[in-house]
């Protein structure tokens, strides 16, 4: 009687369970239906997105504001000439890109076979913000042959000049990243100093050297972005 029963129940648990083996396979089957009908339908739409980006051409219009000033160096003198862009270049511009800096001197003594007096330019890190680490910069000189010292400072970070390609995000995105007015922003000091090498004739109590003229040309490079979605 009782393995009767227990063949009975062995019956009905066979029954029951192929039942629930049923209810799993279609439970997976309609799993299976769903996850490729979210991915060929879903998905498809953020995987194209992904080939779709746009591709944006960042380029560059230089615009250069040049001035200069000279001034009078006495022998063993160190003098500061200053510089500041003007407000209305950061105003105008989306960027203040490069400083270039020359400074030349010829012998004005006017005296015979007076010979180039040594002039040494340093362009001191201080008063204004620049890229001032820049690896590419060139920050001090000497000259001793009456040669023009040029100096050259990064004031953008990244800034070269030169147009590039970029992939994806948006024109705005470019147009922000290459508009920054505090770059540039304050005064640069440049110390200038003379040495006389004085004409062999300076024995002669009216022949002497004790000076030199020197010219600081300041060329500021801004720039303005210009950024377009190429195909
Ligand atoms: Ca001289
Ligand atoms: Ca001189």
């Amino acid at each position: 009687m009782t393995s009767e029963n227990n063949i009975i129940k062995d019956l009905f648990s066979e029954e029951r369970s192929r039942k629930v083996l049923s209810i799993y396979w279609t439970f997976l089957v309609v799993i299976l239906i769903y996850h490729a009908t979210v991915f060929w339908v879903i998905m498809q739409d953020d995987i194209q997105s992904k080939f779709d980006k746009s591709t944006f051409s960042i380029e560059f219009e230089e615009i250069s504001e040049i001035s200069s000033e000279s001034r009078t160096i006495n022998d063993g003198e160190e003098s500061v000439i200053q510089y500041t862009a003007q407000p209305e270049l950061f105003a105008s511009h989306s960027g203040f890109g490069m400083l270039y800096v020359n400074i030349s001197y010829t012998e004005t003594s006017g005296e015979f076979a007076d010979p180039c007096d040594t002039v040494s330019a340093d362009l001191a890190p201080t008063g204004a913000n620049a890229d001032w680490n820049n690896p590419n910069n060139e920050l001090s000189g000497v000259a001793s042959n009456c040669e023009t010292i040029s100096l050259v400072l990064h004031i953008f970070p990244e800034y070269t000049g030169d147009s590039y390609k970029s992939i994806g995000l948006n024109q705005q995105y470019y147009i922000d990243m290459w508009t920054n007015p505090s770059h540039g922003e304050g005064t640069f000091n440049l110390e200038v100093e003379v040495i006389v090498n004085e004409p062999v004739t300076s024995g002669i109590p009216t022949v002497s050297d004790t000076d030199e003229e020197v010219t600081v040309t300041w060329e500021a490079v801004f720039f303005d972005v210009s950024v377009d979605e190429v195909q």
